[in-house]
């Protein structure tokens, strides 16, 4: 689907996959910063981030996952069976949360193979800069709601184990440490004879 990018001068670059970073990671503890205005290369950060969402595949990405710490999200909730609704979101503002809250299953590219219920507002209205630089609003409620807010909360150096007890919290962030230190080890060993 999104497989150049086109410039002013009116050449082609292949788009690119980037690594997404897992935790734990300090980067993904940062505070990202404004973007401020869509230019030619936030633009492309924004292909590419699409491009790597659907490669993973996922629902979102935020920019501090692929080391860029930006205020840049991607998001699409249509899933595989439906016409892609791609949405690409730079200084994401929540301008309204519902009194309501819902609890939704999540999951994260950067905390692979974990899932937790996070309580969340039900329903949000969300400002931003689109991939044309021109302010928008959306409101979202369901699971689009909640990926925006999994998504923004990325930008601030917050991850979904964030909103739970410090015990599932730190029994999560162990085993991914654990498996981050089981692979570095397997790279240094010698191959087996
Ligand atoms: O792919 C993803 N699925 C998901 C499911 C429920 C709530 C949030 C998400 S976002 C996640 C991709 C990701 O890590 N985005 O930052
Ligand atoms: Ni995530």
């Amino acid at each position: 689907m999104f497989w150049k990018h086109s410039n002013s001068q009116d050449t082609v670059e292949a788009m690119a996959l980037l690594p997404i970073i897992t935790a734990p990671d300090p980067r993904l503890k940062k505070l990202s910063k404004p973007v401020e205005k869509v230019d030619e290369a936030i633009g492309r950060l924004m292909d590419d981030m699409l491009e790597t969402m659907y490669a993973a595949p996922g629902i979102g990405l935020a920019a501090p996952q692929v080391g860029v710490l930006k205020r840049v999200i991607v998001v699409d909730v249509a899933g595989q069976d439906s016409e892609p609704q791609p949405l690409m979101l730079a200084d994401p503002e929540l301008t309204w949360v519902s009194d309501e809250d819902a609890g939704y299953e999540e999951g994260c590219l950067s905390l692979p193979d974990h899932y937790a219920e996070v309580v969340r507002p039900a329903a949000i209205k969300v400002r931003y800069l689109d991939r044309q630089n021109e302010v928008r609003e959306l409101a979202a409620e369901g699971l689009l709601a909640t990926c925006i807010q999994h998504e923004i909360d990325h930008l601030d150096g917050i991850l979904f184990v964030d909103h739970l007890s410090a015990l599932k919290r730190n029994m999560i962030l162990r085993k991914l440490l654990k498996a981050k230190k089981a692979e570095k080890g397997s790279q240094k060993e010698p191959a087996a004879v």
